[in-house]
């Protein structure tokens, strides 16, 4: 089922750049968005279609499911999962695919202690690559992804060399007053 059918819960926030996203974005919650808005953002400065949505293991399990099976058809090749609490997303989503999950934790009532955990532990079999934490971590998923991506397109490893000269030269300019 294509994204944006009437299958799809109306709740379901999407903003999509306009060609066949090769990233997918997704959270447990709106809740998450100002965190995870930070992965859509490092995608955008690389010029890596993408698309975001929200959407829940426990509340909307079966358009999870149906998400993370369609994805390959898409045409997508990296799923990015971030949520908080008792948080299966990413796992749910890497046990319905083949393309690699990036599991982002968000700070929680137990400061992302528990969605750290519940993300990373991930029995043998089925990886999710969990990053840090909120906003920083959602951002570092975004260039992993890119760095996935570039394993076979060179104009986005030129990129991301472009971007470590740019944070080296900027840290080389901070003077402490
Ligand atoms: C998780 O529960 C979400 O990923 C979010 O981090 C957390 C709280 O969700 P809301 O109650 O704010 O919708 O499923």
């Amino acid at each position: 089922m294509e994204p944006g059918t009437s299958s799809f819960p109306r709740y379901v926030v999407k903003y999509a750049m306009p060609e066949s996203p090769l990233v997918g974005i997704i959270m447990g919650s709106k809740s998450d968005w100002d965190a995870m808005r930070a992965a859509g953002e490092m995608l955008t400065k690389f010029g890596v279609a993408h698309e975001s949505r929200v959407m829940s293991a426990h509340r909307t399990p079966s358009v999870v499911a149906e998400y993370a099976s369609g994805a390959i058809g898409r045409g997508m090749e990296i799923i990015i999962a971030g949520a908080g609490g008792a948080a299966h997303l990413a796992g749910v989503v890497a046990a319905h695919t083949v393309i690699p999950v990036i599991g982002v934790p968000m700070t929680s009532a137990l400061s992302g202690l528990d969605s750290l955990l519940s993300t990373v532990q991930m029995p043998k079999g089925i990886p999710v690559a969990t990053v840090a934490i909120g906003a920083s971590g959602a951002a570092n998923a975004g260039i992993l992804a890119v760095e996935m991506l570039a394993m076979s397109r060179p104009d986005l490893r030129a990129k991301l060399q472009a971007y470590r000269e740019e944070m080296a030269a900027d840290v080389k300019k901070q003077t402490l007053t």
